[in-house]
């Protein structure tokens, strides 16, 4: 296998597990390998504007760069689950976050099926498993004014790794892995497979009906809610119990003093009290 750079590599993801037996339509329809990029939702950014069509994949064994949100760095060892996805959504810009939460809900589904696990969302964009975060996703969009183009989702998941072993200690603290959670290595093919077709029906489903029914599912798995949270939006920090997800994607919390405060950006950890 060739990677990005264009090196040979012979590559420990066996591609025709992703491949072979996916029910979907148009995702992972055209999926691209590679055993080490920077990160994917880069290399799939080229691949959109060069025309690549709705449903591509991007997917790489290791990232030397991937990221978060505000360029944060995203560990990504082998053994993960590393990939992105080109979407072309009919949106306008201030919609493309409800994307964020259709693939939320997408892979919270996937997981629960697949390995019966209690699999939790938290606002925004994590996948939690027993409050350690086990996914994260990223979507990034390309705009003409007020027009989207295209939004690479890009989703990371700790699969096939400790995390004792590769994360420095305050993350693995935090976060947790699907081999920790289930107790032995897990098929990577089917998993990958498993996330793909709930990614398209969801997305359909938002295309079709819109963010409500998306959000309503979301919140079922959304345990931090009526909780008490601390909300770190920049350098300000926000104390109060998380009341709600607002239909534009804000998190609604009641702060100490009983006003309501709206976030669109931001980080929440739970308070133990
Ligand atoms: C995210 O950002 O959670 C989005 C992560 C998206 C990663 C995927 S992998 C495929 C694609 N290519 C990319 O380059 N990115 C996407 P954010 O909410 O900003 O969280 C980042 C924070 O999570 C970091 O500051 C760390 O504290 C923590 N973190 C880093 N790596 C982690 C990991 N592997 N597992 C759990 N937590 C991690």
């Amino acid at each position: 296998m060739r990677d990005h750079s264009g090196k040979m590599h012979v590559s420990k993801i066996k591609i025709d597990d992703f491949q072979i037996g996916l029910r979907t339509k148009r995702f992972g329809q055209s999926i691209l390998f590679c055993q080490e990029v920077n990160s994917t939702n880069e290399w799939a950014k080229e691949l959109a504007a060069f025309g690549a069509v709705e449903g591509t994949v991007a997917v790489a064994e290791t990232q030397t760069a991937g990221h978060g949100r505000l360029g944060r760095e995203w560990f990504s060892p082998k053994g993960g689950l590393w990939f992105s996805i080109i979407l072309r959504p009919k949106l306008i810009a201030r919609e493309a976050t409800k994307l964020m939460f259709t693939a939320g809900l997408a892979v919270a589904e996937a997981l629960r099926k697949l390995y019966g696990l209690r699999v939790e969302t938290k606002w925004p964009n994590d996948i939690m498993i027993d409050g350690r975060k086990v996914c994260g996703i990223l979507a990034e969009m390309n705009t003409t004014g007020e027009a989207v183009n295209y939004v690479i989702a890009g989703i990371g998941v700790n699969a096939n790794f400790e995390v004792e072993n590769r994360f420095p200690p305050e993350l693995a603290r935090t976060a947790t892995s699907l081999k920790a959670e289930v107790g032995k290595e897990v098929n990577l093919g089917e998993l990958f497979r498993a996330l793909i077709e709930k990614l398209e029906s969801a997305y359909d489903l938002f295309i079709e009906k819109g963010f409500a029914p998306i959000l309503a599912e979301w919140k079922k798995h959304a345990v931090f809610l009526r909780s008490d949270v601390e909300v770190m939006v920049g350098t300000e920090t926000w104390r109060g119990v998380a009341v709600d997800v607002n239909d534009d994607g804000s998190l609604i919390i009641r702060l100490e003093d009983g006003k309501v405060k709206h976030v669109h950006d931001g980080d929440v950890s739970l308070r133990s009290s």
